[in-house]
């Protein structure tokens, strides 16, 4: 093979999301400062153990580093112990499940077509394979987590753990009546709020602290960090048991180029502006809500409590997978998603999923969500009219570049 140049690659890419209305809900833009420390000497470094134990010499700025990322994580959260090594949230939740559970355990996770996560005990993940998996759903009326059903199911089969959390699920999570259902059975309670980490931190859901075991959360998707997460929990034998199971159980030498990029995160979750900014995602995503209503597009269970939005695409004439191709045509990324009890294959699901962290980030507001829409709709008109596309995506380009100026 022929010389690759990675560098333009990366350049490239860089300047395809700066031109891009990004509405994956999951994705984000990590500021300069982040992208400079993942760049930086520190992933030159292996630094197995934690802080004061070391495998290796040359500690001295890795501890401090590690030491001051658990600290900020302790205090956003409130929790007394926070391991910040794990590489990504499915190795994070794959260690707490290691910790707390042995293989051929139950465990009961939201289900993955019910808007769960693969890591929550889906069969194609080992977290399906290596534990006995009863996942819980939606009820079919109101489309929010059956809650009736999942207390019946716990009852039942008694679990080892119950997993709370969502990837596109778009309302709020009952942490507390999930905690309480948890401690009734005797199962441990995990939570993983990787999707709705800012709106947690600063207040703006209801809060899974106080009734979970152990909370696991990415950094890089509305923290806006580096690819990286945190496992925090209450218990020392509990955060004693996470820690050997992430190192050496599970992983060896920590990225502390990531660690430092998660730490410098933190630190701006606790300001006036993270706080400004979580609730701009919050108005950013009922406005947007609103405007696809306006637009015509039907939205799951009509819209939403967190920062992502479920289309349903029924009585639409293109699929998840064709409206999702067509945007991107367009330079609109989002992306196909099965809709609740959806019947047609995960490859062309009924659903398109969207949200507002990205586009907040870039400094969008209530007053351009229904241009967002309107675009949508254009595409979803024309899915087929490749000029039409392009003159779409120019106008995106125009619109994405005010808010880089
Ligand atoms: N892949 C992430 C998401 O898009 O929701 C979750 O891991």
């Amino acid at each position: 093979m022929s010389n690759v140049d990675f560098l333009d690659l990366a350049r490239k890419e860089h300047e395809r999301q700066e031109q891009t209305l990004r509405l994956i809900p999951s994705e984000n833009y990590a500021p300069d400062a982040v992208l400079h420390l993942l760049g930086s000497a520190l992933t030159n470094k292996y630094s197995e153990g934690y802080p004061g134990k070391r495998y290796y010499e040359g500690q001295t700025y890795i501890d401090r580093i590690e030491t001051a990322t658990i600290e900020l994580a302790k205090e956003l959260f409130e929790v007394p112990y926070a391991n910040v090594q794990a590489y990504s949230g499915s190795p994070a939740n794959m260690a707490v499940y290691g910790a707390l559970a042995s293989p051929g355990d139950t465990i009961m996770g939201l289900s993955l077509d019910a808007g769960g996560h693969l890591t929550h005990g889906h069969h194609a993940s080992l977290t399906g394979k290596w534990f006995q998996s009863v996942p819980y759903g939606l009820d079919p009326e109101t489309l929010h987590i059956d809650y009736e059903d999942l207390e019946r199911q716990a009852r039942e089969h008694r679990p080892q753990i119950i997993i709370s959390g969502i990837s596109a699920y778009p309302r709020e999570v009952d942490f507390e009546r999930i905690g309480r259902i948890a401690r009734e059975v005797g199962a441990y309670h995990v939570a993983d709020v990787s999707h709705i980490s800012g709106l947690v931190a600063r207040d703006l859901h209801q809060n899974p602290v106080p009734h979970a075991d152990v909370i696991t959360t990415t950094t890089h998707k509305m923290l806006r960090g580096p690819r990286g997460a945190l496992i925090l929990s209450h218990d020392e034998e509990i955060a004693k048991r996470i820690n050997k199971t992430v190192f050496p159980g599970l992983q060896g030498g920590p990225h502390m180029n990531n660690i430092a990029g998660i730490g410098y995160t933190l630190q701006q979750a606790r300001t006036d502006d993270f706080l400004t900014y979580v609730k701009q995602i919050r108005a950013n995503t009922d406005a947007l809500a609103d405007a696809l209503h306006t637009e015509g597009f039907n939205l799951v269970t009509g819209g939403s409590d967190n920062h992502l939005l479920l289309l349903d695409l029924r009585e639409s004439e293109v699929d998840g997978a064709r409206l999702s191709e067509a945007l991107m045509k367009a330079n609109i990324s989002t992306n196909k998603n099965s809709i609740p009890f959806d019947d047609a294959s995960p490859a062309h699901p009924n659903g398109l999923r969207v949200g507002t962290p990205a586009v907040t980030t870039l400094g969008m507001t209530e007053d351009d969500m229904p241009e967002i829409a309107r675009l949508m709709r254009d595409v979803a008109t024309h899915p087929q009219d490749a000029h039409r596309l392009e003159q779409i995506g120019e106008e995106v380009k125009m619109m994405t570049q005010q808010f880089l100026e």
